[in-house]
């Protein structure tokens, strides 16, 4: 898959980015920008910034290119993933995506704004794009969660088109793992693919969305971390973002994205925030060699961060007009 084949770069920790709206120079050494955004001696720091999980350029390009225009940080975050989510050859979100063990493609999403508001579609089937009607479950339902069937209803009833969601493609895959595997509830980290992505618009204003099929050949009824608030994904305007790819089950035990945000209130850089949430979920599990989890991060002043616990995460970045894949470090060296 595209986003495997990932460029090896320089870490993106502290890639800058101030609260305003123009291209600014500072001279602090606190602000701690990355050295691709020093120029001349001078740091020069910039938003808009859009990162997201994985290599995903056309999504990143969608979402910078709309806040360039000085859309708001949500419409990108939204219009970014809605790339993904419609990319039938993707096989990790929306239509396409890979189906549980019984055939049934169930779709994750949430989505949070600037005010702290949040909304969130769980084991919805049949719709399209999930992140989309998580929106729609924000800003026009008193509720922030709808699941399963409910959630396919309020789609409906709001224009959305019911539609086979699982693909020729996805379902060829899954005969043939009925055929070769027995399920097990242990993911294979090849299959980690969710889109998590943070954005900073104009304003300095941050918003931040997660979609996914889940895993793969997973339980009927299983949900995942990414559509839960705090696991999946958690913005604080005043103090940044942070969202997560991977195993949820290990990202919803340990409340990952919350935990980073919190980290970064007490002074962490969004960097270390990751770092210490892989490394919480490594010292309670010691079955991590098995699965595979990845951050992403960044903070009010528009620093980055990304790590995972094994090779092969990576992060993107649009920012000043440059779309980036970046090769997130990693804890377990073997
Ligand atoms: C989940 N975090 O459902 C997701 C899995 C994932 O690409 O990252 N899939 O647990």
């Amino acid at each position: 898959m595209k986003r495997r084949k990932f460029i090896q770069r320089a870490s993106l920790t502290g890639l800058g980015v101030a609260i305003s709206s123009s291209i600014l120079a500072r001279n602090s050494e606190k602000d701690n920008l990355g050295k691709n955004h020093i120029v001349n001696g001078v740091p020069k720091v910039a938003f808009p910034i859009v990162i997201t999980t994985w290599n995903i350029p056309n999504a990143t390009l969608k979402a910078g290119q709309l806040l360039d225009e000085g859309k708001s940080a949500i419409d990108a975050i939204e219009q970014g993933c809605n790339v993904e989510e419609k990319d039938e050859t993707n096989q990790t979100v929306g239509k396409g995506g890979y189906p549980d063990r019984d055939g049934n493609v169930t779709l994750d999403a949430c989505i949070m704004d600037k005010n702290g508001n949040y909304g969130s579609v769980v084991f919805m089937q049949n719709i399209t794009p999930a992140i989309s009607v998580a929106r729609k479950v924000m800003e026009e339902t008193p509720h922030v969660i709808l699941a399963g069937k409910g959630a396919e209803e309020f789609a409906v009833s709001i224009g959305f088109k019911r539609e086979n969601l699982l693909t020729e493609a996805s379902r060829r895959a899954w005969e043939k793992w009925k055929k070769t595997s027995k399920y097990k509830p242990i993911i294979n980290i090849e299959n980690h693919d969710t889109i998590g992505m943070l954005a900073i618009d104009k304003n300095g204003d941050i918003s931040g969305g997660c979609t996914t099929s889940g895993l793969a050949y997973k339980m009927a009824g299983r949900v995942g971390d990414s559509p839960i608030i705090g696991s999946g994904l958690f913005i604080d305007n005043e103090i940044g973002g942070a969202t997560a790819t991977g195993l949820g089950e290990e990202v919803l035990k340990t409340v990952g994205s919350f935990l980073i945000v919190e980290l970064m209130r007490n002074g962490k850089t969004p960097q270390e925030a990751c770092e210490e949430a892989i490394l919480r979920i490594v010292t309670k599990n010691p079955n991590y060699k098995n699965f595979q989890v990845g951050y992403i991060a960044i903070n009010k002043k528009g620093e980055t961060g990304y790590y995972s616990i094994h090779k092969n995460f990576s992060a993107s970045v649009y920012i000043g007009g440059k779309n980036v894949n970046y090769v997130s470090k990693f804890y377990h060296k073997e």
